[in-house]
């Protein structure tokens, strides 16, 4: 293997706009930071990686802000002049300098799988294992908070052929008037479209008991992270006639082997920040795999370099049963690539060039790019 090592790694962070408000059970989204971190090599070869969470720490313990002081202060001093082709020891290596930081450590992984691709000319997915498809079918988010304005826009989606497959995010209002909002948009989709609810945690046991039959009734296919531990979700399994899906409480393999062992979810949503990187996720999936559970390819609400990590590892999963959420950007106003990614025909096509297989738009990033670590507040903050 051709020895090239780490000579310097840069972090940024980027704030866009969301299309519209984006509202979640935790908190509403008025846009999106995307931490890019780049990984120069000594053969010249550049590698990208992104991190984002939802809506800053509503949704976990990471911020953009603390992956980049993470990796400025503590990662990239380790990661200088070590080998940069041997990525899974360099992991194993930054696995025990830092504990836990996921997001920062799926960030950093895709960055040096980025370089590598492009180094031995061949795509992400290659050095994975290899793609089984090209194209990943994927679902649309309905989060407006207004159910006429969700219609609306699962028509157009529809009309555009981009999406059939449609989340719905509940749990910020009483379940009753959840349950409506879902029986209203499936109503008025019919056979059209496929509806599936995130709850992001916001239920208790009891409530769920209670609302997820319903939602069954109302012909929603598939009930995301209900309520908050996994304890919780693995007593409602097998109770109604609906998919549950583990979300949340999902965060590397260990987690995956304690729920599949407890029969604790019929899917698990794989997110590659969550379980802390690309080769994580694979093995989370595995174990999915052995247990009979299905799969979906989920989001942190990322941009383009980590929607498109994301992918390269879900062509390679042996069952892809739920398809994948990666629209992520499709949820920014601005697209930070040279090329375009090919969101058509319900399906996301997985780029086959080198690497990751894009081209970041530099002049546009560079226009976004928040000058200081911490944004200037704004009124609405
Ligand atoms: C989540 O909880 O799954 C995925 C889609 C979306 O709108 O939010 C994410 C996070
Ligand atoms: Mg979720």
């Amino acid at each position: 293997m051709s020895a090239a090592t780490i000579e310097r790694i840069e972090t940024s962070l980027i704030d866009l706009p969301t299309i519209r408000p984006h509202k979640l059970s935790v908190a509403t989204m008025h846009g999106q930071t995307l931490m890019l971190v780049k990984v120069f090599c000594s053969d010249g070869v550049v590698g990208v990686g992104e991190g984002t969470t939802i809506a800053g720490m509503a949704y976990g313990p990471e911020s953009p802000e603390a992956m980049k002081l993470a990796i400025d202060a503590y990662f990239a001093p380790a990661m200088i002049g070590r080998d940069a082709c041997r990525i899974q020891a360099l992991m194993d290596y930054l696995g025990k300098l830092v504990k836990v930081n996921h997001f920062a450590k799926s960030a950093l992984e895709t960055a040096l799988l980025d370089a590598h691709g492009k180094r031995l000319g061949v795509p992400v997915s290659e050095l994975l294992g290899g793609r089984r498809r090209d194209r990943l079918p994927v679902a649309w988010t309905l989060a407006s908070g207004d159910t006429a304005r969700d219609i609306a826009e699962a028509e157009q989606m529809l009309e555009a052929r981009r999406h059939r497959i449609f989340k719905l995010k509940i749990g910020a209002r009483a379940p009753e008037a959840d349950i409506a909002h879902v029986a209203a948009i499936k109503k008025a989709l019919g056979d059209r479209g496929a509806v599936r609810v995130d709850v992001n945690m916001a239920w208790s046991e009891t409530q769920a008991a209670w609302a997820i039959p319903a939602l069954a009734d109302a012909g929603c296919e598939l009930v995301e992270q209900p309520v908050a531990g996994a304890a919780a979700l693995a007593r409602l399994m097998r109770r109604f006639p609906v998919a549950l899906m583990a979300d949340e409480v999902l965060t590397g393999p260990e987690s995956a082997f304690e729920i599949a062992r407890g029969h604790g979810a019929d899917v698990f949503a794989i997110k590659i920040e969550q379980n802390g990187g690309l080769f994580a996720a694979q093995r989370v999936a595995a174990i999915a795999d052995a247990a009979g559970i299905e799969l979906y390819g989920g989001t942190m609400l990322e941009g383009a370099v980590s929607t498109i990590a994301s992918a390269h590892l879900f062509a390679g999963f042996a069952e892809l049963q739920w398809g994948t959420e990666l629209f992520g950007p499709l949820l920014i106003t601005e697209d930070i690539l040279a090329r375009p990614l090919d969101y058509s025909d319900f399906a996301l096509t997985v780029p086959s060039g080198p690497g990751l297989g894009i081209e970041l738009d530099e002049a546009r990033i560079k226009r976004f790019t928040r000058p200081g670590l911490t944004k200037a507040t704004t009124a609405r903050d």
